[in-house]
């Protein structure tokens, strides 16, 4: 029998997923849960003690450490200067390594300090490693086969082994891989183009398991891109309507899919009927020259206003992905996607700088043209922008200057997240969202929410730059859309994040310019760091 020690690296607090102070509100630590590890777990051989350590939520211990025989360890690119150290720290305690995830199955290389490199999806892997373990081997390297695994042969993640009221959101995973071809996108490289997906019943079964284990609330689903296989999906809504009726609704659900939901209303029904409230979806540009030179084909000759808005009468918010830096851009287009995000209604936009990431047919053709940084996707440690793609991005020559795109970036960042703008799009947006929600909090969990409206209130409601916004929007909505007001406060509340998080992001890009030496547009790239927060 074996002690397996299960680590998931920190991510740093820096980050724009990272909003922690939003958790704190509700009494959770981080937002999401590992899925990738609790898959892992539930494809170990049964007779193991199994310990998890996300070090998002908790420490982790020389004691965890000493008491396991083999230690394994998984996480994706920004995770990597923390993953590394770790490597190190077990063997210091003499412990050997088994390392996976998404930023060893993309640069092996990088992790090649582990004993064992376990790389692509843990259905397919770790039956040979675990042969050969068992056989004595020291070491060893398990590439994927040619063949992606069938999603059928999943496992239920071991959720047990989660601290279920430490996230605000679990994640379940239906489908892996997407039809469509970016050009920047790892996903397809990871985890192909042909969408695989779980059986109806597999997620009932996942959802049966959460259930008994006491979970109620918001559950993710953490697909590439859910809508990727329509059929499917729909067949899963369908089995998940009647187990949500039958189980009283226990769940409220969000994802990740494609423009193109929105020309499907049997679809979006189906999304609303078991409670879809939350659909991010990566907008990208809003030049359709960008679009078309990064293969973004399925965002083109499209109405982004009546899509979105077809998405909000069936109850979703839109959260949108934007990207700074690439090619054909020009400093005119990429200021618009400030107005897109404003017209558009969309609260939580993550506007990014385009990250030429392994593997992608994005850093083959930018190596071809010789236009890669060095050691691109090598992080260095000392570097406090290694967070993510809000703040390390550019990895490459850049088509028109460096700091003409951060000054870009800046703007759309200043212009999004001004404290007035952000409230007004609140407002707007509840106005127009036909909210119908089925999920209904237990008593526990309504108290858990009124102590965060008190907590949120002393935060927002005193504050001398958001008090004003923020009883107008409540007042307002009360008045003229009342089922609306759950959703404008919690995206309130995702002001304080924001908040902070830009004031952080302009801090790094105005050194980042200052750095890159051209003083001229450093100038322009620097702004007030009390504009950005203020109403
Ligand atoms: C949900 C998700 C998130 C969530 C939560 C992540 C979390 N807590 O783990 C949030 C929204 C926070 C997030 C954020 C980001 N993410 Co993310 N995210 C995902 C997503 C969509 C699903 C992850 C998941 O749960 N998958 C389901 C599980 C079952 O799959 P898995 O993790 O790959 O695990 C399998 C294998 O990898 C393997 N495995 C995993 N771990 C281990 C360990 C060992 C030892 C072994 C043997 C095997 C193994 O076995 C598992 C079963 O097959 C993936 C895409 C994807 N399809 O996975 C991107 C992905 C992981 N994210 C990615 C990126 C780049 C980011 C961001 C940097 C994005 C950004 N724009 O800034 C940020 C940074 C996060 C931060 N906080 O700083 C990239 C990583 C690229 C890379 N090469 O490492 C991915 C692959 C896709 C993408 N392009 O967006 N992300
Ligand atoms: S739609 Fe999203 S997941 Fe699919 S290829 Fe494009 S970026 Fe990747």
């Amino acid at each position: 029998m074996k002690n397996a020690l299960l680590i998931h690296p920190e991510f740093s607090p820096l980050g724009f997923w990272n909003y922690k102070d939003v958790c704190k509100l509700v009494g959770a630590k981080y937002p999401a849960a590992p899925l990738g590890m609790i898959t892992l777990a539930a494809l170990l051989p049964r007779e193991w003690n199994i310990r998890l350590v996300d070090m998002n939520i908790t420490e982790l211990y020389d004691s965890d450490i000493d008491w396991a025989d083999l230690v394994f360890i998984g996480g994706m690119l920004p995770q990597q200067v923390r993953f590394l150290k770790l490597i190190d720290r077990v063997h210091a305690r003499g412990k050997k390594v088994v390392s996976g995830g998404p930023d060893p199955t993309s640069q092996p290389e990088v992790y090649k300090g582990s004993d064992y490199l376990v790389l692509g999806e843990a259905e397919d892997t770790i039956q040979p490693f675990l042969y050969d373990l068992h056989s004595g081997a020291q070491r060893g390297v398990y590439f994927p086969s040619e063949n992606k695994p069938d999603l059928i042969t999943s496992p239920v993640p071991r959720f047990d082994l989660l601290s279920l009221d430490d996230y605000l959101m679990i994640g379940i995973q239906f489908s892996r891989g997407c039809p469509y071809n970016c050009e920047f996108c790892d996903i397809i490289e990871l985890y192909g183009r042909v969408p695989r997906t779980k059986t109806p019943q597999q997620i009932v079964n996942e959802l049966d398991v959460l259930y008994d284990l006491g979970y109620r609330g918001h559950i993710d689903f953490v697909d590439d891109n859910f809508i990727g296989h329509k059929g499917k999906v729909k067949q899963t809504l369908r089995a998940l309507r009647k187990w949500s009726q039958a189980h009283n609704y226990p769940f409220f659900f969000s994802t990740e899919a494609s423009i193109n939901l929105a020309d499907d209303q049997d679809l979006l029904g189906l999304m609303r009927d078991v409670d879809f409230r939350y659909v991010f979806i990566g907008i990208e540009s809003v030049s359709e020259e960008v679009l078309r030179s990064n293969r973004k084909m399925q965002n083109l000759n499209r109405k982004l206003y009546d899509d979105l808005h077809r998405i909000y009468n069936h109850g979703m918010v839109v959260n949108g992905g934007y990207i700074v830096g690439f090619d054909n851009e020009t400093s005119q287009t990429t200021r618009l996607i400030a107005e897109s995000i404003e017209h558009n209604k969309i609260c939580m936009a993550m506007v990014g700088l385009l990250y030429a990431l392994p593997g992608t047919q994005l850093t083959r053709r930018l190596g071809q043209e010789k236009r890669l940084s060095e050691h691109t996707n090598r992080l260095d440690p000392g570097n406090r922008a290694n967070v993510d793609q809000t703040t390390t991005g550019l990895n490459f020559a850049t088509q028109r200057p460096r700091n003409e795109i951060i000054a870009d970036f800046v703007y759309i960042l200043k212009r999004v997240y001004n404290g007035k703008k952000y409230f007004d799009r609140c407002l707007r947006l509840g106005l127009v969202l036909k909210v119908s929600r089925e999920h209904r909090p237990s008593f526990s969990k309504k108290l858990i929410s009124a102590r965060a409206l008190i907590r949120l209130i002393k935060q927002l409601g005193f504050s001398p730059s958001t008090a004003y916004y923020f009883w107008r929007n409540i007042l307002v909505i009360l008045l003229v859309r009342p089922s609306a007001v759950g959703e404008v406060v919690n995206l309130m509340a995702m002001h304080i994040h924001f908040r902070k998080q830009t004031k952080y992001i302009i801090e790094l890009m105005t050194r980042s310019s200052q750095n890159n030496g051209e003083h001229e547009m450093a100038a322009a790239a620097t702004v007030s760091l009390g504009d950005a927060i203020q109403a």
